[in-house]
């Protein structure tokens, strides 16, 4: 048994992110490799950024890059860069027909020197999500979606491929530029993470089929805006609070969704960003943000919700909306849904 246990481990830790797309890629009948050359492409592009991010103390390229994007936040230099490499990479290998990014006020249709209109899917990333962490060396990521375009293959992109509902993504994920760097991504058959091995630039799989425990006992929110939530989800926090049971249940909040979630997912917990007087339609983005992670958290067993519905059955209006965002432990999600209907039902218990 030890032997077995020993020879499992071995062979996990020895499997490589590309060994793992060309194996997934074997798994559809009928699939062209655009998908895995996708995810290729952001493997790549996460590399060049996470030896950046690794650097950010070393050289001067910390700090506001003196441009404000489309919310009106000021953007770090590094926000730029990352930005700009996703997007060269994805765009010079000519596998996407558009790309939209939280750094951009519009999307970018890709016309390649062949014809990249005629390649079938969009990308939609946020190329470094909690970006004002690096001047103080704390983890940052990026997150990414895909989807399959709507309009005909051969003509230019519209807006219309990329307001799609979160359930007709292909793939999403995330990297996580932490004490390690690592990918973590989902196309639709569970979630599995990579951890990047710096040394010899090789992601191995480290994180086999990833799943939320249905319980969890971690609540991440930036209580500090506590006055300007909703009474429901002040009443939650106070549940949480509460010493009865597994309770009181353990604050923990990085304000780097990504890194977040990533915690929560392992650990097991809540995280939420509410709508609040100061942000009556919450902070995150649906599209670059909460649509990807969304699929993650139910890929791995979690729920993920504005409050009221399911994120990803949400019909997107604009490039950059933003929606309220509960996910985590399926349980945990579930209770914070019913105190919401509780609430908003005027019979608050
Ligand atoms: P950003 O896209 O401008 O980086 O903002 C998103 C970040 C998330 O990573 C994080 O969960 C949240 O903003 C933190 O916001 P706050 O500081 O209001 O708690
Ligand atoms: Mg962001």
């Amino acid at each position: 048994n030890t032997d077995k246990l020993c020879c499992y481990y071995f062979f996990q830790s020895n499997k490589t992110l590309g060994e793992f797309i060309i194996e997934n890629q074997n798994a559809f009948q009928y699939s062209s490799g655009e998908l895995s050359r996708i995810i290729n492409s952001i493997r790549l592009a996460a590399k060049v950024v996470s030896y950046k991010v690794n650097k950010a103390g070393l050289v001067d390229i910390v700090g506001a890059a003196g441009e404000r994007n489309i919310q009106g936040e000021d953007q770090q230099k590094l926000d730029v860069y990352a930005n700009n490499i996703f997007i060269q990479t994805l765009i010079n290998r000519e596998i996407v027909c558009g790309i939209a990014s939280e750094e951009n006020d519009d999307f970018i249709t890709v016309e390649g020197s062949d014809s990249s209109h005629n390649n079938k899917y969009v990308v939609l990333m946020d190329p470094l999500d909690g970006s004002s962490n690096i001047d103080v060396n704390v983890s940052v990521g990026t997150i990414f979606s895909v989807y399959r375009r709507i309009t005909p293959i051969g003509t230019p992109v519209t807006l219309e491929d990329f307001l799609q509902p979160g359930i007709n993504q292909v793939a999403a994920g995330y990297v996580i530029y932490g004490t390690s760097t690592m990918l973590v991504y989902t196309t639709g058959h569970g979630v599995n993470g990579f951890t990047l091995n710096p040394a010899i630039g090789t992601f191995y799989l480290s994180h086999p089929n990833m799943q939320f425990s249905e319980d969890g006992n971690i609540y991440s929110i930036n209580e500090g805006n506590y006055v300007h939530f909703p009474q429901g989800v002040k009443d939650y926090i106070k549940y949480c609070q509460l010493e009865e049971g597994d309770r009181p249940y353990t604050s923990r909040y990085i304000g780097s969704l990504v890194s977040d979630i990533h915690r929560n997912m392992i650990k097991g917990g809540i995280y939420i960003y509410p709508t609040s007087s100061k942000a009556p339609k919450g902070k995150l983005r649906l599209l670059y943000e909460c649509n990807p992670m969304s699929f993650i958290v139910e890929q791995a067993g979690g729920k993920a919700s504005d409050g009221f519905n399911r994120i990803m059955e949400l019909q997107p209006t604009e490039l950059h909306e933003r929606v309220p965002f509960f996910c985590g432990s399926m349980n945990m999600v579930k209770k914070r849904f019913v105190y919401n209907i509780i609430y908003i039902a005027g019979c608050k218990t």
